[in-house]
């Protein structure tokens, strides 16, 4: 650095003169540069408070609209459709986007449309750009239009309508069509649908689109950058053709996009345009392999986009196309005259295609009637009230059926039933698979009950309080037994329920009469105590009722409160992994990669058989060369959660770890794809694990190798000793346990939703077996239960949070399924603190 001035003159190339001071100069100006410098640091002062207060009243408001102006962003509108051509040959040159066949058409077509919104003042005034995209057989024409409408002038987004566009373009066609147009071109139909503009592409610009033929064998083709991720603003589109009368098969044997369909989605359209009215579906998310998207086009074209807009890469898609004969998709329906048989919707399990009709009569011998019961349904389109169903629907007896059932059964009046199905041009789904049976109508059902929907139901399950028919018609007129309470609505339901805060009967009958005054709080055993008990963080009830369901009490630690990391404590109902920081060190929201199951799953109707992939925390539990003999578990890639008594048997080779292998990722047991084997390091058995009682019937399982955790492997929550399962909570049990008591173990995984049951009921039930450590879930009713073979295996809740936990452990009962004796649980919460000791986690 200089410490003089130092200057080159630019302009004639002289060095300035240098001026070297000398310390005698330099001593009396001190003073003054002092006086100087504080003088300009005040004035500099005064000038800085001036600007701010001037900013702060002037500028100020002034300044935050700029800023809200900065953030909105012009509206781009875009709206495609389709337009038929009058009199023009098919060129096969058409359908190549270079040819000057196309482009000659194209240029033409896109001044028409120019020319069309320059007819609407308000259309013409932010129009853009409009391009012809595609050209198929017919002749049909594919375009977009786009309008851009600045910041500025934003609220006339709403009057670009679908409807004014469409209006437009139709009075210019008319127009043209009397008058002469451009080359003679005429258009005779045209449409408009408002468009996603990540859609809108321009296939010259070749830039991730693709031209593809369909033929008879089949070809593939995957999204980019598959299997190993997409890139995150991806804009891609594939035009799919076939030869005439031929139709577009595609089938996706692996999917797996973002979940938040917002940012990353397939389109499919039943066209060449992305054209709302033309859609077939949209998808993102992942599928499992027994869940595949497989869909069909109308015709001899199909459009697939793929937009992607999040920073989560996800590998993306391949999928399979080959070309169909149309009439494969549309042939359906007939008259089917056997006794029984199973009918489904065209194509079923694939997606049905668009624009088809079908009828099936089914007829069966004079003296019988027809009963109908569909094992799968699902037709479901956006924006459809399913009670109206004006687009795709089934249709029996004059009554329209759409949107997603879980049980339709339906019987004729005759010997005669007509089943119609309907898909309009847009929009498709897996359609439906029914099975139909003769009946006669004397004996309905042989020795089973028969409900009004036509469906036949074991006996002993009418008037049990449950609903096992659907439509309630087994659980009417029914003369209530001793040990039942006769509800208000006339059902039937278990005297032990009463009084039990959980509305049974559902019009609130079993909870009327109960004996506590109204300023009083019934505890779950039945005790009353004054109102103010409730949410004083203190354990009044001997079950907690009075603490279990408390918002807030700052501060105050009580045994229901989460205790966070940092000892504060947190007096919400299951605060953790709910999504919101409880805990001012957000404790309660770590260790929250749990509990989610990444497969999108199909959701067939009835059957107990779980899909790959719906419970990826379950394990089999191998003994030496028994095969399966008990479940357990995932709760982290290195700890499974078992059932003591699996391990601590009078046989002492039970609890050596080295004859023990565990399967992960599992649904059959003969199938080993994607399923991990571990073998165990160590077992831990609870201390205190009883024999004679089965209290503390939980063990910890070390694996000897930690687990890869993939869509069917993931671990479930742990709930915190703090939460809470109410009674009347549905949760599922899963395992491969025996089908019913005595009887075969399972070989595929089988899932059952039970219901958590009252304490005080659960203590009553089993004589007071139960001790603090366990829990009873099932039904009173009976049927359904865990069994022999299902020890040591989860029984999970769905949580509001969206994450299943788990809250008990199949430990044992009486017998299975038996009326009046539920499964009996490990209550995790209990066990939660000797988990953490043990693992860690
Ligand atoms: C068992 O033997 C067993 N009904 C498991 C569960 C139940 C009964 C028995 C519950 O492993």
């Amino acid at each position: 650095m200089h410490s003089a001035r130092y200057e080159y003159d630019s302009r004639n190339g002289n060095h300035e003169r240098i001026d070297f001071l000398t310390s005698k100069e330099k001593v009396p100006s001190k003073r003054k540069v002092g006086i100087l410098i504080g003088v300009l640091v005040a004035l500099l002062i005064l000038a800085a408070v001036a600007a701010f207060l001037v900013w702060l009243f002037v500028f100020k408001d002034a300044d935050s609209e700029t800023s809200l102006s900065k953030q909105l962003s012009p509206s781009v509108r875009v709206f495609s459709g389709q337009m038929k051509l009058v009199d023009i040959p098919y060129d096969q040159n058409l359908e190549d986007t270079d040819s000057n066949a196309f482009e000659d058409l194209a240029v033409n077509l896109q001044a028409i449309l120019e020319e069309s919104y320059k007819k609407d003042p308000l259309l013409a005034k932010y129009y853009t750009t409009s391009v012809v995209t595609a050209f198929s057989e017919g002749v049909t024409a594919y375009y977009w239009s786009q309008f851009d409408i600045p910041v500025e002038n934003l609220e006339i987004v709403p009057r670009f309508s679908e409807e004014r566009v469409l209006q437009t373009l139709e009075n210019s066609i008319k127009e043209q069509r009397s008058v002469l147009n451009h080359k003679n071109i005429k258009i005779s139909k045209i449409t408009a649908s408002a468009t996603d503009s990540r859609m809108a592409r321009n296939p010259r610009a070749n830039e991730c689109f693709y031209r593809l033929e369909a033929e008879e064998t089949v070809k593939t083709f995957s999204s980019p950058g598959y299997p190993t991720g997409y890139p995150p603003t991806s804009r891609c589109q594939w035009q799919i053709r076939a030869s005439q009368d031929n139709a577009i098969s595609v089938s996706f044997p692996f999917f797996h996009i973002e979940d938040d369909c917002h940012d990353d989605f397939v389109f499919i359209y039943d066209s060449l345009s992305p054209d709302d009215s033309q859609a077939i579906t949209e998808k993102c998310g992942q599928r499992p392999p027994s869940n595949p998207l497989e869909v069909v086009s109308s015709g001899n074209i199909m459009l697939i986009n793929l937009i992607t807009d999040s920073d989560v890469q996800r590998p993306g898609f391949e999928a399979k196309y080959s070309s169909i004969p149309i009439s494969k998709g549309k042939t359906c329906g007939g008259v089917l005259s056997e006794s029984k048989g199973v009918f489904t919707s065209p194509l079923h399990p694939s997606f049905y295609p668009p624009s088809v009709d079908c009828k099936w009569t089914i007829k069966v011998s004079t003296e019988m009637k027809v009963r109908v019961k569909f094992t799968m349904f699902r037709m479901k389109e956006p924006g459809v009230d399913t009670r109206v169903c004006h687009k795709d629907y089934v249709e029996i007896a004059g009554t329209k059926y759409c949107g997603e059932m879980s049980s339709l059964a339906l019987t004729s009046d005759t010997n005669s039933l007509d089943v119609s199905f309907h898909s309009d041009k847009s929009y498709t789904d897996k359609g439906f698979r029914a099975e139909y049976s003769a009946y006669d109508p004397a004996d309905p059902c042989p020795n089973r009950f028969a409900c009004n929907s036509g469906i036949c139901i074991a006996k002993e399950l009418k008037c049990d309080g449950w609903n096992d028919c659907g439509d309630m018609s087994d659980e009417l007129k029914c003369q209530c037994e001793k040990d039942q309470f006769s509800c208000g609505n006339g059902l039937c339901k278990p005297r032990l329920w009463v009084c039990d805060r959980n509305n049974d009967c559902g019009d609130g009958s079993d909870e009327k009469q109960c004996s506590c005054e109204e300023n009083e709080w019934r505890c779950g055993n039945g005790v009353c105590l004054p109102q103010e008990v409730v949410c004083d963080s203190k354990k009044d009830c001997e079950d907690g009722s009075d603490e279990a369901s408390c918002k807030t009490s700052p501060g105050i630690c009580s045994d229901f409160s989460f205790k966070c990391k940092n000892k504060e404590c947190v007096n919400k109902v299951n605060a953790e992994c709910d999504r919101v920081d409880d805990c001012s060190d957000s404790s309660d929201e770590a260790s929250c990669d749990c509990g989610t199951r990444p497969y999108k799953l199909n959701r067939i109707v009835g059957g107990q058989n779980a899909e790959l992939g719906e419970w990826p925390w379950q394990v089999s539990l191998h003994f030496q060369t028994n095969g399966h003999v008990c479940g357990a578990s995932i709760i982290s890639d290195r700890w499974l959660l078992s059932a003591s008594h699996c391990f601590v048997t009078s046989d002492l080779a039970n609890r050596v770890a080295s004859n023990w292998q565990t399967y992960s990722g599992m649904q059959d047991q003969y199938k080993q794809d994607g399923v991990q084997l571990r073998l165990l390091k160590r077992i831990i058995s609870h201390p205190d694990y009883n024999q004679m009682t089965f209290d503390y019937d939980i063990a910890l399982l070390e694996l000897s190798a930690p687990l890869e955790f993939t869509n069917t492997i993931q671990p479930i929550c742990l709930p915190a000793s703090s939460h809470v399962f109410p009674a009347g909570m549905s949760c599922w049990v899963t395992g491969w346990g025996v089908l019913r008591e005595g009887g075969r173990k399972a070989q595929l995984l089988q899932k059952a939703s039970v219901k958590i049951i009252n304490d005080t009921v659960c203590n009553m039930v089993t004589e007071g077996q139960v001790t603090s450590r366990m829990l009873c879930s099932g039904f009173l009713a009976g049927g359904v239960d865990a069994c022999q073979g299902d020890s040591g295996g989860p029984l999970v809740c769905f949580e509001e949070s969206g994450k299943w936990f788990q809250a008990g452990i199949v430990s044992w009962g009486e017998g299975c399924a038996r009326r009046n004796k539920p499964g009996v649980y490990s209550r995790v919460t209990k066990l939660r603190e000797w988990i953490r000791k043990e693992t860690g986690i």
